[in-house]
Parts: structure tokens; C-alpha cells; sequence
């Protein structure tokens, strides 16, 4: 993940497989110069890794794991400190977030899912602002039809969906088979 930290030089959050029950998040400069570390616990089988950066400089991290289920979910992690501040568990698994300002407020939601089960929309603070029951991947977030409000695009495989900002469904088209994945905009 490249971040900026004020002196316009991106830096370099990498994420890490849990080892001796420590996970660990390790932010370098532009020029490999280790700056920081950010760690917590998890299961046998859990990983971490950094997401984005929030405007106030704390970190969104995507946490997982199999067997052990600790952790399984989106934390927000204080960066100058070092901890996590914010913890929210989307059960049983998660996927790839977008990060937008979907309801045009001037403050960053997260989109968010764990594929089989549920769709999430958070705030900063990771509280849930809407959640619908719906199996699904995120694919993208974007204005598809151009009426400049965002849609979101997920997937079940043989489904895709459009829902609108409050994850109400604007459409959806069965494809009957597994597609091969490509999306442009
Ligand atoms: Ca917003
Ligand atoms: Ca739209």
C-alpha cells in the first residue's frame, strides 16, 4: 500500500503472516528505512495487512485468518501509537474494501463484505451505517450510470448486482456460469 506521510514521498505499508501468534504491519520510507511497526495478536492461521490511510493519519487494516477465526474482520489502527483503536468483526471471512466518500458528506465510508453472507457500509470509526443479507463480492465502486451518485458492483459468480449507496439493488443480471472476471471503467 503507498502512503503519503506529509513530505510527498509515498511510503510503503506491508503486511505479514502471523508468526509466534504476533501480527505485524511494518511501514517503510522510499528508501527501504524501516519507520514503524504496527502489531497485535491473532490465531495460528491469520494474517494482516494495511488498507488505506485516514485523513487524520490513522490506518484501516483488513485482518484474517482460517481455522483459529481470530481475527476475522477491518481495524483502525492508531499509527503514532501504534495500536488498534477500532475493531469490527464481519464474520466468517472478508473482502477487498473500497474506500469513498459514498453519501458525498466529505467523510470517507467503507465498503465492505465478507463474500458469502453479508454487505457492509462503515464509517471511519467502523460503525455499521448500512448492512444488507446478500451473498456477493465487491467488484468496484463508481458512477456506472453516470448520475453521479456511486454504485456498488458485486458478484456471486453467476449474478451481478448494482446497489445503490444504501446497498438498495438498482438492477442485476444472471450470467448462468462462472464468467471470467474482467471489469473496466
Ligand atoms: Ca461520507
Ligand atoms: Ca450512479
Amino acid at each position: 500500500m503507498p502512503l503519503k506521510y506529509g513530505d510527498g514521498i509515498d511510503d510503503i505499508g506491508v503486511g505479514s503472516s502471523v508468526n509466534n501468534s504476533t501480527l505485524q504491519i511494518f511501514f517503510y520510507d522510499g528508501n527501504g528505512n524501516l519507520l514503524k511497526i504496527l502489531s497485535k495478536t491473532g490465531g495460528y492461521d491469520s494474517h494482516m495487512r494495511p488498507v488505506t490511510r485516514l485523513q487524520n493519519g490513522n490506518i484501516v487494516v483488513s485482518e484474517g485468518s482460517g481455522y483459529s477465526r481470530d481475527p476475522r474482520g477491518y481495524a483502525v489502527f492508531n499509527y503514532n501509537i501504534g495500536n488498534e483503536i477500532w475493531y469490527y468483526d464481519v464474520v466468517p471471512a472478508h473482502a477487498i474494501t473500497s474506500i469513498v466518500d459514498m453519501d458525498k458528506d466529505g467523510k470517507d465510508e467503507i465498503i465492505a463484505s465478507n463474500g458469502n453472507l453479508k454487505q457492509y457500509i462503515l464509517d471511519y470509526n467502523l460503525n455499521v451505517l448500512s448492512n444488507l443479507d446478500l451473498k456477493g463480492y465487491i467488484e468496484l465502486v463508481n458512477d456506472i450510470d453516470g448520475d453521479g451518485n456511486l454504485e456498488i458492483v458485486i458478484s456471486d459468480g453467476p449474478t451481478i448486482r448494482v446497489l445503490e449507496g444504501n446497498l438498495n439493488e438498482k438492477w442485476n443480471y444472471k450470467c448462468w456460469q462462472r464468467y471470467n472476471k474482467h471489469y473496466s471503467l
